[in-house]
C-alpha cells in the first residue's frame, strides 16, 4: 500500500523512504485489536521484497544448525497465536520535542497497535536445533534489510536475553489477526518479543544466532538505548546506555484529539495504558490538568497479560479552555512521572509522563 493509500485509511505519514507511519488516535482506539493496515509502520530502511519460501538460517550456539522456511516450521512445530501489544520506544517522542529537541521521528501516541500473532515458539525451534541452555546469554536476530545508523549502512540486526527468547509467548510469527504479514510488517516472517520495544522484534527474518554476546550491529549496539538528560549525543558511551528491552508502564489519551473544540456537555474520554509485563491496575484521569483526578473504566482482555487497557471515562465540562490529563497505576503501585523534562533524553525513547490535551469547549 502506497503512503498516499495509507493517509486515506486515517494514517499520520511520518516519513515516506523509509516509510514510517502512525494511526490517528482516533482511528487507534476505535477497536481493541488493531487491523494490520492501521497498524503503524517503524522501518529503518526499504521494504525487502522477500518471498514466501525465505528461509531462516538457525545456528551459533546449536549442535545442529539448520534452516526454516515459514511452510517447515508450520509443518514441524505447533503453531500458536498470541495476543501482544507492539510498541516503539520511540512511542509519544512528540512530547519531548516540545521540551527540548530530540533525534527521531517526533511520533504522537499511535507508535503502539495490538495484535493477534500467529507462529511458533523460537524455544521450540531452539530446541530443535539442539540447544542445551549452556553457557549462551543472547539470541541475535538479523533481518534481511540494510538500515543507516549516524550515516552507515549496515544490516538490521537485534538480540535478546536467552531467557525472554525461550519464554513460550516469544514468537516467529507469520500472521497477524489471522492475515500472512503484510511486506511492511515483516512478510514473511518476523520475530514477536511480547512486553519489549518493538525495536527487538526483528522484521524480514534472515538469520538466528544462539550467541555469547550481544548482536553487533549498531541498532543494537548504539541505538535504542536510553542516557541521563545531562548526556549528549556526541559525548555519549554507547557502552553505558541502557538496553531498552522490557517496556515501562505509560497511558495516553487518544480521544479527545490535542487542540479539539468540543461542545458543551457531556465530554467522553478514551485512551490506552500499558504496564509492560505488570497489570494495569488503575487509570486515573484528571478533567483539570492534574489538580483533581477520577477513575477511568477498564477494558482488559482475560488471558492475555501482552495485551494494551483500553480506558474510558466521562464526564462534564463547562465552556473554555481544559487541560486533559491521563495517567496509569501498575499492579506494583507503580506510575508515571508527572513531566516529559524528569525524563527527557537525547534520542527521546519512552516518553511515558501524564499524557496532556488541551481542548476548547465553546
Ligand atoms: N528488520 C527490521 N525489523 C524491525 C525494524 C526495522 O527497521 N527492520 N524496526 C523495528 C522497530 S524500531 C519497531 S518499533 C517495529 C515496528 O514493527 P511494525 O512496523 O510492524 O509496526 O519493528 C522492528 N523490527
Ligand atoms: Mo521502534
Amino acid at each position: 500500500m502506497t503512503a498516499d493509500e495509507r493517509a486515506d485509511r486515517d494514517m499520520v505519514i511520518q516519513s515516506t523512504d523509509p516509510l514510517n507511519a502512525e494511526p490517528t488516535s482516533a482511528a487507534l482506539i476505535a477497536s481493541f485489536i488493531t487491523q494490520q493496515d492501521l497498524f503503524y509502520i517503524r522501518s529503518h530502511g526499504p521494504v525487502p521484497a522477500l518471498s514466501a519460501d525465505h528461509t531462516v538460517q538457525v545456528d551459533g550456539m546449536v549442535e545442529k544448525p539448520g534452516s526454516w522456511t515459514r511452510g517447515t516450521l508450520e509443518r514441524t512445530f505447533a503453531t500458536v497465536s498470541v495476543l501482544a501489544t507492539l510498541q516503539c520506544a520511540g512511542n509519544r517522542r512528540s512530547d519531548f520535542q516540545q521540551v527540548k529537541a530530540t533525534a527521531g521521528d517526533p511520533w504522537g501516541v499511535g507508535a503502539i497497535g495490538t495484535a493477534e500473532w500467529t507462529g511458533v515458539r523460537l524455544g521450540d525451534v531452539l530446541g530443535a536445533a539442539g540447544f542445551d541452555g549452556q553457557d549462551a546469554h543472547h539470541v541475535r536476530f538479523l533481518s534481511a534489510d540494510e538500515v543507516s545508523v549516524d550515516g552507515k549502512r549496515d544490516s538490521y540486526g537485534v538480540s535478546i536475553p536467552l531467557a525472554k527468547a525461550l519464554h513460550p509467548d516469544t514468537l516467529i510469527a507469520w500472521a497477524m489477526n489471522g492475515e500472512p504479514l503484510l511486506p511492511e510488517h515483516g512478510f514473511p516472517l518476523r520475530v514477536v518479543v511480547p512486553g519489549f520495544a518493538g525495536v527487538r522484534s526483528a522484521k524480514w527474518l534472515t538469520r538466528i544466532e544462539v550467541s555469547l554476546t550481544p548482536a553487533i550491529q549498531p541498532i543494537q549496539a548504539k541505538d535504542y538505548k536510553l542516557f541521563p538528560s545531562a548526556i549528549v549525543k556526541e559525548e555519549a558511551d554507547w557502552d553505558a546506555g541502557l538496553v531498552i528491552n522490557a517496556m515501562p508502564i505509560n497511558a495516553a489519551i487518544c480521544v479527545p484529539a490535542d487542540g479539539a473544540h468540543l461542545t458543551a456537555g457531556p465530554v467522553a474520554m478514551h485512551g490506552y495504558a500499558l504496564a509492560g509485563d505488570r497489570a494495569v491496575a488503575r487509570v486515573d484521569v484528571s478533567p483539570n490538568g492534574g489538580l483533581d483526578w477520577c477513575q477511568a473504566s477498564l477494558e482488559q482482555k482475560p488471558g492475555a497479560p501482552w495485551a494494551w487497557t483500553r480506558w474510558s471515562w466521562a464526564g462534564e465540562l463547562g465552556k473554555g479552555n481544559h487541560e486533559l490529563v491521563v495517567r496509569a497505576v501498575d499492579e506494583a503501585g507503580q506510575t508515571q512521572p508527572s513531566a516529559p523534562d524528569d525524563v527527557w533524553n537525547f534520542a527521546g525513547y519512552l516518553a511515558t509522563s501524564w499524557h496532556r490535551v488541551r481542548i476548547k469547549v465553546v
